[in-house]
């Protein structure tokens, strides 16, 4: 699929207020810093469409993008903060379950995990809980730059055989670098063969 434009719409924290669309949407969740401002530009080939930041906690709203007047791509606030207190922590979860549970445009979520990880707890109860409650979601792996083939390769099986240990099938699973530009053309062809299967 090609990006023909890709329009910032807007940056909400409550789900009354999001755009009304019956749009597909693709959201993007991860911890903080794992990549979810930098590969919405990757795939939009809009270096600054969404605000990156080595700073973790820079999204601290829903926001929307526009794609081919077809389709929204949707940047999530991070989850598992170090250093937030509990009580804005409690808020983002609160706004992150609302979107997840209750938008019913949303078509699938992709949850990003930065691959130099060993499996953790918290992408691990996120991605538990994303299953119990029966959001579709992709596991894409991001940063792949920073790992040579074989780490990278060795990393990925122990994530696969952690989730086998819960679940019976795994998700589809994308490798990307926003960095070296890896990755893109999967995930474009799954979100363009979405949108053929919902047409
Ligand atoms: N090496 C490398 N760094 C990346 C990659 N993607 C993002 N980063 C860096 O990771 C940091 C956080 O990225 P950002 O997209 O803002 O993460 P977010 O908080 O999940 O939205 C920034 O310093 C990015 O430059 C990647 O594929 N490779
Ligand atoms: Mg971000």
């Amino acid at each position: 699929m090609k990006i023909e434009t890709a329009k910032f719409i807007s940056a909400r924290v409550h789900l009354k207020d999001l755009p009304e669309t019956k749009l597909p949407e693709f959201a993007f969740i991860g911890r903080s810093n794992v990549g979810k401002s930098s590969l919405i530009n990757y795939l939009t080939q809009n270096p600054k469409l969404a605000k990156t930041s080595s700073t973790p906690g820079k999204t601290q709203t829903i926001n929307h993008f526009l794609i081919n007047n077809q389709f929204y791509l949707v940047d999530l606030p991070g989850y598992g903060y170090a250093n937030v207190p509990l009580n804005i922590k409690k808020q983002f979860e609160k706004m992150i379950q609302e979107y997840l549970l209750k938008r019913e445009s949303l078509f699938c979520l992709f949850v990003l995990i930065d691959c130099r990880h060993h499996p953790l707890k918290v992408d691990l109860d996120f991605i538990h809980w994303a299953g119990v409650n029966q959001i579709p979601f992709c596991i894409v792996f991001t940063k792949s730059d920073k790992l040579s083939k074989n780490q990278l390769t060795d990393k990925i099986n122990l994530y696969q055989k952690t989730l086998l240990n819960t679940w019976e099938d795994l998700p589809p699973i994308f490798i990307t670098s926003a960095e070296k530009k890896v990755g893109a053309d999967k995930i474009l062809k799954f979100i363009e063969n979405s949108l053929n299967a919902i047409a």
